[in-house]
């Protein structure tokens, strides 16, 4: 073999190499052009959601109680209390860290409305009977942004980049 030839085949190698080496950089850039399109275009931000509930107020074994006596929802939610008084006599109903204080008139429906936006744990009480059984309403933090998994655009555009 002469050194000629050994360089012109060298040469080519090297050339082939470029080209390979082009093409997978190019491949990675599209993946990455793809993934962040796909990240601004098709995530999902919690957006609130109206929830609605009756809670009866009744008198059960001598105890005047809140029931159900725990509710959860989503930082951002709508809520809406629907307030029963099953009960012959007046009662309160209050959450302190919503300004929420309205009495339950006897045998009565009282609704109460407010958005849902302090994490964390709020009692909702009775402030005219200290016997009255509290409930507790829970506010869990909205969940983060994230990719629709739904979106039929996902799996197809994630085919089309390894075609390109
Ligand atoms: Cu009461």
């Amino acid at each position: 073999m002469s050194g000629k030839s050994v360089s012109v085949a060298a040469i080519v190698v090297a050339l082939i190499s470029l080209v390979v080496a082009g093409y997978a950089v190019s491949m990675l850039q599209s993946t990455d052009a793809t993934l962040a399109q796909i990240e601004s275009t098709q995530s999902v931000t919690y957006v609130g959601t109206t929830e609605n509930f009756t809670i009866v107020n009744e008198y059960v074994d001598g105890v005047h109680q809140f029931v159900p006596s725990t509710i959860i929802v989503h930082e951002g939610d709508t809520i809406n209390f629907k307030i029963k008084n099953t009960e012959n006599m007046l009662h309160g109903f209050a959450i302190d860290a919503y300004g929420i204080h309205v009495f339950l008139q006897p045998n009565n429906t009282t609704t109460v409305s407010f958005v849902a936006n302090k994490p964390g744990l709020s009692t909702f009480y009775c402030f005219l009977h200290p016997d009255h059984l509290h409930g507790e309403l829970v506010v869990t933090y909205a969940p983060p942004t994230y990719p629709n998994l739904n979106s039929t655009i996902y799996p197809s555009t994630m085919h089309q980049s390894t075609q390109n």
